[in-house]
């Protein structure tokens, strides 16, 4: 299928659609994989199959770029259960990665100078792109990468704007990218699309429209998980589980009607927070 691009920016929180001249995948991101000796793909650990981009993946492949895939934030997952999954199994090859446990960072940094060591590159600098869907963490790990924060980080998806080029060695350049995703995915409308943007984080707890169908979509999808963090019993609906959660938080409005609004944010701020486990 073709797809096209945009960027989101957690900023302004809007779209900036980058399509005007029909492109089917930026400007940027093209001329990073053009510069690029090799290409990171930094994904989500909790969410592999949903971060992974297959129509840069192939851009990056057919132009004889070398593509490795960073798994980021297993410090939210369970290793074996991730070891097991067969999205995981598909990733070759791969380094397993966490900003918040700092886990990797040597294995990823000499992976880096290995690969680049045997490209041969006669320049005499290597450039390494670093790409993936937005706030999966690729300034984060550019930061532990290099040992000092020059790239920008924030919660907020789409943070990172422009390139940005950072010194991990002499010889190697380093190139921060805005957070990409296919241009199917960019009508917050859908509720397929609403759902998996709240569920990976790339839209904001805050700024999700209808929280509380996403929660009841979330809840579908995860059984029991909700219910057993918050311990409340809820038999799979959401509902009672606002209910019970908002009196619990005292989360009310005028008249002691809980507010669900605010009760099912407060459910979304922890699981993008990673808070909530997907496995207990
Ligand atoms: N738990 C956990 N959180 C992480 C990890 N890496 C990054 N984060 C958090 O994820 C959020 C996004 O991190 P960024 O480094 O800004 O992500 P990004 O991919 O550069 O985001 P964009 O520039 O918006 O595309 C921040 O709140 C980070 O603290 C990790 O390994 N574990
Ligand atoms: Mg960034």
């Amino acid at each position: 299928m073709r797809q096209r691009y945009s960027f989101s920016s957690r900023r302004t929180g809007i779209i900036v659609s980058t399509n005007k001249h029909k492109q089917t995948i930026p400007h940027i991101v093209k001329e990073v994989i053009r510069i690029s000796d090799l290409v990171l793909e930094i994904l989500d650990a909790r969410f592999i199959a949903q971060t992974r981009n297959e129509e840069i993946e192939n851009l990056i492949t057919s132009q004889g770029k070398k593509l490795v895939f960073v798994v980021n934030k297993i410090d939210l997952v369970n290793m074996d259960d991730l070891k097991q999954s067969p999205e995981f199994k598909r990733l070759k090859p791969y380094i397993l990665f966490s900003c918040k446990s700092i886990t990797g960072v040597r294995r990823l940094r000499d992976k880096i100078k290995m690969e680049i060591k045997r490209l041969k590159i006669t320049a005499p600098q290597a450039h390494v792109g670093i790409m993936g869907y937005p706030n999966t963490g690729k300034s984060s790990l550019i930061n532990l990468l290099i040992g000092k924060k020059s790239a920008g980080t924030s919660p907020q998806a789409g943070f990172t704007k422009g390139m940005q080029k950072l010194r991990l060695t002499k010889g190697i350049l380093v190139l921060d990218t805005p957070g990409v995703y296919p241009e199917y995915e960019e009508s917050p409308l859908k509720e397929e699309t609403a759902k998996k943007h709240a569920e990976i984080g790339i839209r904001n707890f805050d700024k999700v429209k209808d929280p509380d169908i996403i929660v009841a979509r979330l809840m579908k999808e995860y059984p029991g998980v909700f219910e057993s963090h918050y311990a409340i019993e809820a038999n799979g609906d959401s509902e009672i589980l606002l209910e019970e959660l908002g009196k619990k938080k005292h989360l009310v409005k005028k008249g002691a009607e809980v507010d669900t609004d605010r009760t099912a944010r407060l459910i979304l701020k922890d699981w993008q927070e990673g808070k909530i486990k997907s496995k207990q």
